[in-house]
């Protein structure tokens, strides 16, 4: 037998509890994965801005499933932020097996003339450098693991354009094409770099992007069943349970009633 292919029986016969760092874990896919992670017994690095919301489900998450949790306060798109906050990780910390770079966020959904200039920064300086400097952080403590994966949450934004989309779509096909090139640039360091791709899903996500218009956010998923945060978090829960020889590139999830931006079966 080769030595990989043992290597993967046994990596897989241990259930290995991994470290898993998950950016924008305060709602949404990201508080759905560290939900899915803590029932599955995995430590857990939660980040986001919103401390109050880290501290409690930090808590909730040890009094449902024991789980250990530790939570990092700071914004992406502050570059200095992130590396004072990864380099300062303890050093029982500082295993990384998982990154899921999942922060993110569309602000406004306005035809691009009339764009308004601080939502394309937001988008932008979030979706895309925010990724870029916590990859960068990340990447020597994923290093020492015996399984290393990224697991980057695009969009279907990121394949497809539609009308008033465009910064958020370019902000995701940027997504898809940092996903693809990090595969390309860690794949001699043995780290597995995987996109996940979702359509429409009901989060907070149309509450940011019609800054908390809960009229128009609610109508968004009105007439058709939109995704939910635990099924994206099973998704990811799957592709990074795989044998260390398979990964999973690129997956894209859609509602059954959505068959690409733009077109849904709905029932009014
Ligand atoms: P939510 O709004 O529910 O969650 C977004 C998360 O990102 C929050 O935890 C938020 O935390 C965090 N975040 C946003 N901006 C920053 C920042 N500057 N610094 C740190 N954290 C930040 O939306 P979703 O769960 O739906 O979105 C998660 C990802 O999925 C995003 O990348 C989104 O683009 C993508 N996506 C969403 C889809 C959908 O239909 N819902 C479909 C396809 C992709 P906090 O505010 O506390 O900082
Ligand atoms: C979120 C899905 O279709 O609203 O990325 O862009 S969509």
């Amino acid at each position: 037998m080769r030595t990989a292919q043992k290597l993967n029986i046994i990596v897989e016969k241990q259930v290995m509890k991994k470290t898993i760092f998950i950016t924008g874990a305060t709602s949404g896919f990201g508080k759905a994965c560290a939900e899915k992670f803590a029932q599955n017994r995995h430590r857990l690095i939660l980040t986001g801005r919103r401390s109050d919301r880290l501290s409690i489900e930090a808590e909730n998450l040890l009094q449902k499933y024991g789980a250990d949790v530790l939570t990092l306060n700071f914004d992406v798109r502050d570059r200095n932020a992130v590396k004072i906050a990864i380099e300062n990780l303890p050093e029982e910390w500082k295993n990384i097996d998982v990154l899921i770079n999942n922060a993110g966020l569309a602000a406004g959904s306005d035809p691009i003339q009339d764009g308004n200039i601080d939502d394309w920064e937001a988008m932008i300086d979030t979706n895309v450098k925010g990724l870029l400097y916590v990859t960068k952080s990340i990447f020597p403590l994923l290093l020492k693991s015996e399984c290393p994966h990224i697991v980057n949450i695009g969009s279907i934004a990121g394949k497809e354009v539609y009308a008033k989309g465009n910064v958020y779509c370019a902000s995701k096909f940027a997504v898809d094409a940092l996903t693809r090139g990090m595969r390309i640039d860690m794949l001699s360091h043995g780290i597995k770099v995987s996109q996940i791709a979702p359509g429409a899903a009901e989060t907070e996500f149309s509450q940011v992007r019609f800054k908390g218009d809960l009229d128009a956010a609610a109508n968004v998923y009105k007439g058709f069943a939109p995704l939910q945060a635990e099924d994206i978090a099973n998704a990811v829960e799957w592709v990074t349970s795989l044998p260390l020889h398979v990964n999973i590139n690129d997956l894209v999830i859609m509602p059954t009633a959505q068959a690409s931006p733009g077109y849904f079966n709905k029932q009014l």
